[in-house]
């Protein structure tokens, strides 16, 4: 199998979860750093692999990818052969769904954007971003406290969706300490198999 392309910025949970898929399935990667601080996102030469001018992409073969959750979907789909990070019982799937909406939805309105706040100065509302951050928190820590992984008793995308910016949360000035099941899960995700951190940043003051 050839190598499938990541392009990616080092310190962003949203590729980071592509990186982390990768490992855990043993797929290999290689890897390609796009200088966000350049705007090297926003030149044609990116822009044509994917017009949001975002990473994480992928180049798979002759296939092109951008958004990291349909990227986690794809890889999933394409390479995991026991079926269990992209279950294809409709139920399953669908609770898989919910959380990458969750992914794309709070966890990027609330952590994310903290942590972009403090670390790269986003013009954001940082009060709301603690807000939004807070209430995901509460939801998944009650949720977390009734099973091992986000939709049952082993890992799926979701997990990965939901991992790299919960984990640094604290780096956007939003504790983790008032949340013993999310930090139960954070260890279980750590210890997969093939797990891969992100570079941590300072903590924000
Ligand atoms: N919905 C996208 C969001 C990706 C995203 O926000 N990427 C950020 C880095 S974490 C980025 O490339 N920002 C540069 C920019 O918007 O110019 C995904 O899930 O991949």
């Amino acid at each position: 199998m050839n190598d499938i392309v990541l392009y990616r910025f080092p310190v962003s949970g949203h590729a980071h979860r592509v990186e982390l898929l990768c490992s855990l399935l043993k797929l290999p990667v290689k890897l390609v750093d796009v200088n966000l601080a350049a705007g090297e996102q926003k030149k044609p030469e990116f822009l044509s692999k994917n017009p949001f001018g975002q990473v994480p992409v992928i180049e798979d073969g002759g296939v092109t990818i951008a958004d990291s959750n349909a990227i986690l979907v794809y890889l999933a789909s394409r390479y995991d052969k026991t079926g269990t990070w992209y279950p294809r019982d409709p139920a399953a799937a669908a609770h898989v769904q919910q959380w990458l909406s969750v992914a794309a939805g709070q966890l990027a309105a609330g952590p994310s954007t903290a942590r972009g706040i403090k670390l790269f100065g986003f013009p954001l509302d940082y009060s709301r971003a603690v807000t939004v951050a807070t209430q995901l928190f509460g939801v998944l820590d009650k949720e977390l406290a009734q099973r091992k992984f986000l939709t049952g008793a082993t890992p799926t995308i979701a997990d990965i969706a939901i991992y790299s910016y919960t984990a640094h949360a604290p780096e956007g000035g939003v504790s983790l300490e008032p949340y013993a099941n999310i930090r139960a899960w954070l260890a279980r995700i750590e210890a997969l198999p093939g797990f891969v951190p992100m570079k941590r940043s300072a903590a924000a003051a």
